[in-house]
């Protein structure tokens, strides 16, 4: 049997690198609690992403958590926000006593369709939730003329996008805040992590109280607050893993370009268009199937590939609106869009020391199974 290929690997320093930069904590004792660094990756991340604010999280379901706890929305309140998305989006809403309220996305790359928002505004909207889903960006700019127009904040789910810029611009500075995932499987690293970065002087005191039980001063307890915070071991991961950020696009940039030679022009295999004026982060690597064009279903892709030992995932199926937990409550059909690509969708084995032959290895097995033209 060919070796497992899983559908993404993380990327780690040489371990040298990594005993080199928590040395240090064996001295001090300290490794947690807003450490030295924790404050040392969270002014990285504010000058290497060009934001005013960035505040660190243990993982970035938390960070999104807390940010739209931090809001103060009215109890209730509906949030526009997509389906087509991990659990994290929908249960940082739902979790903070919020409405979710979805949205279709659009068939090209796959984030909200800012021609339906409006529609879906009422006089109980309070925010919008959208998802720069697998790295590709959202309509920003659409998207806060519509936010102006009503008043209302964004705050990005940006967990897939570290990274991208558009037109120059990182990704970390549209919409009110936007949130990354520091997770294991993404680009970029800290073990488990996350970030929330934006402008607003105001929320930076706030959101480091919120993460740390609401404690304002030993004798001061302001919020009901819990704990996300980001502790010295995964902080020195990002340290590290930052150095190599650029390395780590390129060669994930390099397996793209090579799937793409594989897959792109195959009749039935949609894969996603780059993004005008965007900079990507290959972050993942979507292929849609067309069961009539290509002669084999989604699923029958992704058991061939488990049988040939490849773990290809159905990010994101299901879609989150028929997730058990919200049985009942959600009618999937109103969003036709994001049901058809999730039945269809199937994220190929993505990272940055994914050999050339393994990628040949996973397009045979999928071109294994096309029917003639
Ligand atoms: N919003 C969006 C849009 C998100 O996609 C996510 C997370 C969040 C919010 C929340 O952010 P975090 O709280 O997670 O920071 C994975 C990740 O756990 C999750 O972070 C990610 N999205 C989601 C899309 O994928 P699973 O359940 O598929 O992970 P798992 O354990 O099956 O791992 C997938 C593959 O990754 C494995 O087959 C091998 C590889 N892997 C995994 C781990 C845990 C590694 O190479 N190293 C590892 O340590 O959710």
């Amino acid at each position: 049997m060919n070796e497992k290929i899983l559908v993404t690997r993380s990327s780690m320093p040489d371990f040298d690198e990594y005993c080199n930069e928590i040395k240090g904590l064996w001295e001090s004792h300290w490794l947690t609690n807003m450490g030295e660094k924790h404050m040392q990756l969270q002014k990285a991340l504010e000058d290497t992403l060009g934001v005013s604010h960035v505040t660190l999280y243990t993982n970035g379901h938390l960070a999104l958590e807390n940010i739209i706890a931090a809001m103060d929305l009215p109890e209730h309140g509906e949030v526009i926000t997509t389906p087509f998305t991990f659990a994290s989006t929908t249960h940082s809403i739902v979790r903070n006593g919020l409405e979710p309220v979805f949205c279709d996305i659009n068939a090209t790359d796959y984030t909200i369709d800012t021609d339906l928002i409006e529609n879906l505004i009422t006089d109980k909207t309070c925010a919008i939730v959208p998802v720069h889903v697998y790295g590709n960006l959202c309509d920003v700019e659409k998207i806060q003329k519509i936010a102006d127009k009503y008043d209302l904040k964004v705050i990005y789910d940006a967990a897939h996008a570290f990274g991208v810029t558009y037109k120059g611009v990182n990704a970390a500075c549209f919409g009110y805040a936007s949130m990354f995932s520091f997770h294991a499987t993404k680009v970029f690293n800290t073990i488990e992590g996350g970030a929330i970065c934006y402008s607003d002087d105001s929320l930076v005191q706030k959101l480091n109280d919120m993460k740390n039980f609401g404690i304002h001063s030993p004798e001061e307890v302001i919020y009901a607050g819990g704990n996300a915070k980001m502790n010295e071991f995964q902080a020195a991961m990002g340290i590290c893993n930052l150095r190599h950020l650029d390395d780590e696009i390129e060669k994930r940039r390099r397996v793209t370009e090579h799937y793409r030679s594989r897959l792109e022009n195959v009749s039935g295999i949609t894969l996603c268009r780059p993004q005008a004026d965007v900079k990507q982060n290959y972050a993942y690597f979507p292929a849609v199937f067309d069961e009539k064009l290509f002669g084999a279903t989604r699923d029958e892709v992704c058991q061939a590939l488990a049988d040939n030992n490849i773990n290809a995932r159905k990010y994101f199926y299901p879609l989150t609106n028929t997730f058990d937990c919200f049985k009942g409550k959600y009618d999937a059909g109103k969003t036709p869009v994001a049901l058809h690509i999730s039945k269809r969708v199937l994220t190929l084995p993505l990272y940055a020391d994914l050999s050339t032959e393994s990628v040949d290895r996973i397009c045979d097995v999928i071109l294994g199974l096309k029917k003639a033209d």
